[in-house]
């Protein structure tokens, strides 16, 4: 009855190049996602939750497919409403457009239970007669920031002090409306990175070098700060401050694979003044084998173990000559009942031109020549998603 769930970094409408169902274009992965949306949206109801926020990054960017939009209403927002549950939506920097105009978290504007957050904002609710007042710190544009910085301190800002002055900037709203509130309980509610959280091992990180961040100074003395972006869970103390990450709500990248997914319950006159909920998650698996001359085939199969309803990655390392000698069959069989799976193959050679199968689809010759030709490169994962996207729209 008291309780205020949050969950960040939902990212529906995330491309997968996998496991498409013809008739509706999606990835059964996405319905992954969005399933563990729905179950946030059923645990609120089934505690009669006070409140349900999103933190940001709802949408993987800021324009998806109605059907995306269409399911949420069905399964989160309809179900909601009919519970009587109000729903905070902040923007997130996959959902905030540079501009003013609208993006698809701007379509349940018309739900007289949503709010839509992109700008900063106070509000303030009651819990069991005492008050809870929440400072909302959405993401903000580059661009927003810089008019905003070019406001205060005049046009002739140099560029390269407007990053710290717009850090100040926000730290001085933040801390002003900290002072000016009163209430019970104060919350912050934002989508940024704060300095020393951790982040995900991957060559495409959620935090982009460069990009606007939370200095630890900036956060507020408050009850507790619960930030979205960063997709890994974690609680860190600043400050004497108890800054938490929801953490998304399924893996979305492979450097995720060993996370725990879910969203936090809030109770803030409780005892525990909040929790983990954790979702469940499909399993990735990521195998890595290398093969010399003696049966390359036999030494594949034996590294693969139950695959059933997981995302696999085999990544085979050989000399050169040997890619001939697999039976490639053998091993799709073995992996027949993954949920999906991709095999890369690094051959020792030096040059790489050709194509490892016959094949007339162009998402397969578009991924085994990356794979080929990037298979080690630190960004190989953004080069197929950016090379698929492309691909799609070509198409
Ligand atoms: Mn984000």
């Amino acid at each position: 009855m008291n309780e205020i769930v949050v969950v960040g970094d939902v990212h529906e409408g995330i491309n997968f190049g996998f496991q498409i169902d013809p008739e509706t274009g999606l990835s059964a992965r996405v319905l992954d996602i969005h399933d563990n949306f729905a179950r946030t949206a059923q645990f609120a109801i089934a505690n009669k939750a006070k409140l349900f926020v999103v933190l940001g990054d709802l949408f993987d960017r800021t324009h998806v497919s109605p059907t995306f939009r269409e399911m949420i209403r069905r399964d989160v927002m309809e179900p909601l409403k009919e519970a009587g549950i109000p729903v905070w939506i902040l923007a997130g920097n996959h959902d905030q457009p540079r501009g003013k105009k609208g993006t698809s978290i701007d379509d349940f504007r018309g739900y007289p239970h949503v709010r839509i957050y992109r700008k900063l904002a106070v509000e303030k609710l009651e819990i069991d007669g005492k008050s809870v007042g929440c400072i909302i710190v959405p993401y903000m544009h580059p661009t927003h920031i810089a008019e905003l910085v070019l406001e205060k301190f005049g046009k002739e800002t140099p560029l390269e002090q407007i990053f710290v002055l717009g850090q100040e900037l926000l730290k001085q709203w933040i801390q002003n409306r900290v002072d000016e509130l009163e209430a019970d309980f104060k919350l912050l509610l934002a989508h940024y990175y704060v300095e020393g959280a951790r982040l995900r091992e991957t060559a495409s990180p959620e935090v982009l070098p460069g990009e606007f961040s939370f200095r630890r100074d900036m956060i507020p003395d408050v009850d507790l700060a619960v930030f979205g972006h960063v997709h890994l869970h974690q609680a860190m103390r600043v400050q004497g401050t108890e800054v938490l990450y929801t953490g998304a709500v399924e893996r979305i990248d492979w450097g995720e694979r060993d996370d725990k997914k879910g969203f936090i319950v809030i109770d803030p006159f409780a005892e525990e003044r909040w929790r983990f909920e954790e979702l469940p998650t499909r399993d990735m698996l990521k195998l890595k084998v290398e093969v010399s001359n003696e049966d390359p085939t036999q030494k594949i199969l034996d590294a693969i173990p139950d695959v059933a309803g997981k995302l696999v990655r085999l990544e085979i390392a050989m000399g050169e000559g040997l890619r001939s000698k697999v039976a490639d069959s053998k091993i799709a069989d073995k992996l027949k009942d993954a949920f999906h799976y991709e095999v890369r193959w690094t051959e020792r050679t030096e040059e790489k031109i050709g194509f490892v199968s016959f094949t007339m689809d162009p998402f397969k010759l578009l991924r085994d020549f990356v794979d080929l030709n990037y298979g080690d490169h630190p960004k190989h994962d953004e080069l197929q998603r950016e090379g698929e996207s492309l691909l799609k729209e070509v198409l």
